[in-house]
């Protein structure tokens, strides 16, 4: 994880990346063909992940490249300093190293002008959303960070939303940031930032925009009116697999530069950004950067939820009851292969007419057969209870409407269910995190059959909620969790050849 504590042995590079060493860096290695001090921020972006590194910043680097200089990034972490702590002293600059088998690129990114850490000083971070200069504010703060109940509202009990709602002018949520910002800025006469949501949910810009209104409506319902009417929330599509970066990324990437990087970011070579078009303060010409503008986002979301991040998340907990610590290991499973096969022979009915979902599910099994990329099962299985619901309930639900079988869906939520309850047992206690342990704890203990425990599983993630057709979602979940009780995942893969 966090790179401030290490303690380097071995072969020694003892000076790091920065403005003052790049000139330094090896023929071989791309570094940002611009001067950081020649381009201003107009750009926020919460949420300093990995994920945001290997993807917006990249863009946006090729458009500073382009020459481009009002579009800088300003970055802001919403809980630790680490990436900070990293970054920082180098400038804000940081390797992105793009593998595939044996070839690696590596390229030095340059768009991050300043980082934040909101917990530190909030008025900071309020005073750089509210600048005039600020017009597009970007996110990846996760599924969880929305702070959706389980029926997909906002979630009023949730311990942050109640201190922001105390303490408005003092946020800790991205809710609570984004409509403190806003009503400053439209007290004051400053346009509204465009909000472009850049995490895996539903019409994410949509979404946002429902969830900031219901909480911006409970600060001062005028505010709430205004943020629905005022500002913009296109939807977006992002994708590129970013696997957390490793010590031994770190030690290979510093003898590559001859300089320490301290928090480099390995991705794969594809990536893909489709962006609604609703910018009304501009926007940085994406086009250069291989970003797709469109005017309605569902198809290729609703393709890569269900296909992409399904399978991921059926490959992470299917991988983890078989002992499989990586993607690439799980998806040479054959049985796990196969599995995913006929998933997406689930999911693909359900999907609007459009694109074409087997030259994706092709490209997708390249993908996940990257054996360079190290990312591990228990990554994804992370926050299991935000994400099953996009990515699997949703099409199982869209199926049955159709009259079409959703059983295999259905057993990537026994396979979620049977991890959570693996661990403390044959995984690790704390393999994997998510948002309702207690609650699901709690169940695990109990040790009831296999339809009861399914049950109280879908009380506690809001799965189909109010649906008639949840009945039918939980039996098929039962019996798929009474067999990989009764004969394990190897029993249960079989059944399904
Ligand atoms: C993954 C995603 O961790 C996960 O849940 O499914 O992060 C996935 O790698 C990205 O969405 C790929 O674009």
């Amino acid at each position: 994880m966090g790179g401030r504590d290490r303690r380097r042995q071995g072969p020694l590079v003892t000076r790091r990346l920065s403005n003052a060493t790049r000139e330094t860096l090896p023929d071989g290695v791309a570094r940002p063909a611009y001067d950081g001090r020649a381009v201003s921020p107009g750009i926020v972006h919460i949420g300093l992940g990995a994920f945001h590194r290997a993807h917006q910043a990249v863009a946006i680097d090729d458009c500073l490249a382009a020459g481009e200089r009002d579009w800088g990034i300003v970055a802001a972490s919403l809980r630790s300093a680490e990436t900070r702590d990293a970054l920082a002293p180098q400038d804000g600059l940081y390797t992105l190293s793009v593998r595939d088998g044996a070839a690696e690129r590596l390229r030095v990114v340059g768009s991050i002008g300043e980082i934040l850490v909101a917990p530190e000083d909030p008025a900071r971070l309020l005073a750089a959303l509210t600048r005039p200069a600020t017009r597009l504010v970007t996110l990846t703060v996760t599924e969880k960070a929305y702070l959706r109940a389980g029926d997909g509202s906002l979630d009023i009990d949730h311990a942050d939303l109640r201190a922001d709602l105390a303490q408005p002018q003092r946020p800790k949520t991205v809710l609570g940031f984004l409509a403190r910002a806003l009503a400053e800025r439209l007290s004051a006469g400053t346009p509204p930032f465009t909000v472009l949501s850049c995490d895996n949910l539903p019409e994410n810009g949509t979404t946002l925009r429902r969830l900031l209104v219901a909480y911006a409506g409970l600060v001062d319902p005028a505010l709430g009116d205004r943020i629905a009417a005022d500002v913009a929330f296109p939807c977006c599509m992002v994708d590129r697999i970013v696997p957390a970066t490793t010590e031994e990324d770190r030690d290979r990437i510093a003898s590559a530069l001859g300089l320490e990087d301290r928090w480099p970011v390995t991705t794969e070579p594809f990536s893909q950004w489709v962006v609604e078009e609703a910018f009304p303060l501009g926007r940085p010409g994406w086009e250069r950067a291989g970003v797709t503008m469109v005017d309605d986002v569902r198809p290729f979301e609703e393709m890569k939820l269900r296909l992409l991040n399904g399978a991921h998340s059926a490959i992470a907990y299917l991988g983890l009851l078989a002992g499989h610590e990586t993607v690439a290991a799980a998806f040479g499973d054959v049985g796990i292969r196969r599995f995913v096969g006929s998933l997406w022979e689930q999911a693909i009915p359900t999907l609007p007419d459009g694109l074409d979902p087997y030259v994706y599910t092709n490209e997708l099994a390249r993908r996940f057969d990257n054996t360079a990329l190290k990312h591990r099962t228990a990554q994804i299985a992370t926050d299991g209870s935000q994400k099953l619901p996009q990515r699997i309930v949703a099409p199982a639900l869209a199926a049955l409407a159709k009259g079409a079988p959703a059983d295999r869906l259905m057993t990537v939520v026994a396979a979620w269910t049977a991890a959570c309850e693996a661990r403390g047992r044959s995984l690790p206690a704390g393999h994997f995190s998510d948002p309702l342990d207690a609650r699901l704890a709690t169940i695990a203990e109990r040790g009831a059959g296999a339809a009861e425990t399914v049950a109280a599983v879908f009380d506690a993630a809001g799965f189909a909620a109010g649906r008639a057709e949840r009945p039918r979602l939980e039996a098929l979940a039962a019996e798929a969790l009474g067999l990989l009780r009764v004969r394990g995942v190897a029993g249960l893969l079989a059944e399904g050849a």
